[in-house]
């Protein structure tokens, strides 16, 4: 730990902004985490370590997009109410994001949730205004649910014109694996293929929509790009050739894991993030032109105080939040995260598909690089593939 500490101590990542995504590792100096050369610490003081040049992880701002939050322009006063469909709204980025959708007054949020009165409550304590929210039942670790869901969405008579794909569950400590209700190991079964056949199915309702600006976002992470030193920390993300995947991540004659490998909680979380922003790619490759819709993934930054570590050693869930706020500086609150997945939804400069947003400290958004896995058109397509056998749609 001590070796650990001392580590971190070095840690000050000027990173480069012109950084190239092939790295060369050198050395295993921190933590036993290969850090490329651009990404290598700087001391700066000897309990003040000062990370420079954030954002962190974030490599190359390609366009730097200062949002109005209330940018109306003149010829959209008219513009009938959106309808917005957010995953996992019952607390963290979901209620946040909801929130402030709710509070702009020209969304109805559909809070789609595996927990109604959870959600009920959360919703209640946040003070969103009742007129502009419905919460509807959804469990994605069940694909029967997942239909089930569609067609309860579809008899309400609403049009669709934003579905954001925003629940997870992460797994750090879990020494065996659990699985969804058809035998998919759960985080991959819920973050990406309850997310998958929930996108394939409502893009056809998106699609329907007379609303100008539709779109389908997909939550990404920073931890899933291993472009980057939060990438980096292992387990690190790493799909493999997808051979577990094939065989139905079942862990009976098939590995948990997607590239086959032995069960890792946190690196099947991760794997399932580079999965999401695979599948975002891949919508917007075979559908943008078609329909218009804008497909987009984001990282929002770190939000350290989510439900999302609730599974994490207490230490950690102590640790974490100060350590981000005070150290990498990659926090954010969940009132500034749902700010900024709320500009993706709805605000009109940020209507680019193919994009994998994020924002610097300024809270500017900028179109960010994936890691190369995480940008690699054919491995889109395997997914897309395999994924549409085991959801049933193939
Ligand atoms: C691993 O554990 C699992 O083993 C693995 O299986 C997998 O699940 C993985 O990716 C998930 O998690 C995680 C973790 C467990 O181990 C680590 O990786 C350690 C890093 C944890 C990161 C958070 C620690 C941050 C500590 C910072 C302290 C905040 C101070 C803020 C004030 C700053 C003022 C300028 O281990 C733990 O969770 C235990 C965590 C103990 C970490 C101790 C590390 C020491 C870092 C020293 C920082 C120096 C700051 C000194 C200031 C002290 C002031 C009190
Ligand atoms: P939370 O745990 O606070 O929120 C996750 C939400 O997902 C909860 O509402 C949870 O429901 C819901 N959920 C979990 N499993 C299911 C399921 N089977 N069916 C339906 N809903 C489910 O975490 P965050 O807000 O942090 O996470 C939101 C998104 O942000 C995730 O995609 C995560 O990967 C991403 N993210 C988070 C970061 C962070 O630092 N926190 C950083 C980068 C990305 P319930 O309330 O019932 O548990
Ligand atoms: Mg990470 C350098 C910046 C940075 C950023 C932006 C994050 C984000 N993390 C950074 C650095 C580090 N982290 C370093 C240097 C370490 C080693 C001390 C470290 C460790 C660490 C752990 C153990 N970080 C973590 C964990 C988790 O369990 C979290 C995780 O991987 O969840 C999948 C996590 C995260 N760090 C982040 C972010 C955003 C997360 C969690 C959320 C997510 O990706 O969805």
């Amino acid at each position: 730990m001590a070796l650990q500490t001392a580590s971190l101590l070095r840690l000050a990542l000027p990173l480069h902004k012109e950084g190239k995504s092939s790295a060369s590792f050198k050395e295993l100096d921190f933590l036993g985490i290969p850090v490329p050369d651009h990404l290598k610490a700087e001391c700066k003081s000897s309990l003040g370590v000062r990370i420079r040049d954030l954002p962190l992880g974030t490599f190359r701002a390609q366009t730097t997009t200062r949002s109005p939050t209330k940018a109306a322009p003149e010829g959209k006063k008219t513009l009938r109410k959106g309808n917005v469909i957010i995953t996992g709204a019952s607390s963290g980025l979901g209620l946040a994001t909801a929130k402030a959708l709710a509070e702009k007054g020209q969304w109805h949020v559909i809070m789609a949730c595996r927990n109604f009165l959870k959600a009920e409550r959360a919703a209640k304590s946040a003070g969103i205004p009742k007129e502009n929210y419905t919460i509807m039942h959804l469990d994605l670790a069940s694909l029967e649910s997942v239909r089930q869901f569609v067609n309860n969405f579809r008899q309400s008579g609403r049009q669709l014109d934003v579905l954001v794909c925003n629940a997870a569950v992460y797994l750090p400590t879990a020494k065996e694996p659990s699985f969804t209700a058809e035998g998919f190991e759960l985080s991959v079964g819920t973050n990406h293929l309850g997310h998958f056949l929930l996108s394939r199915l409502l893009l056809d309702d998106i699609k329907q929509s007379d609303y100008p600006a539709k779109r389908l976002i997909i939550v990404g992470s920073i931890t899933g790009n291993t472009n980057t030193l939060a990438g980096n920390v292992p387990p690190k993300a790493n799909l493999g050739d997808l051979r577990g995947l094939t065989g139905g991540l079942n862990g009976i004659n098939s590995s948990a894991m997607i590239d086959g490998g032995e069960f890792d909680g946190a690196k099947a979380y991760k794997d399932s993030k580079v999965c999401n922003m695979l599948t975002m790619q891949e919508f917007h490759r075979r559908f943008h032109e078609e329909t218009g819709i804008s497909f987009a993934s984001l990282y929002p930054g770190c939000i350290a105080t989510t439900g999302l570590f609730r599974e994490h050693i207490p230490l950690f869930r102590l640790l974490f939040p100060p350590f981000q706020k005070y150290i990498t500086r990659g926090y954010v609150s969940e009132e500034e995260a749902g700010e900024r997945l709320a500009q993706v939804v709805s605000d009109p400069s940020l209507t680019k598909s193919g994009v994998y947003w994020s924002w610097n400290k300024n809270s500017a958004s900028f179109e960010n690089q994936l890691s190369k896995e995480a940008s690699d058109p054919q491995k889109a397509q395997k997914l897309w593939d395999i994924s549409e056998k085991l959801v049933g749609l193939a």
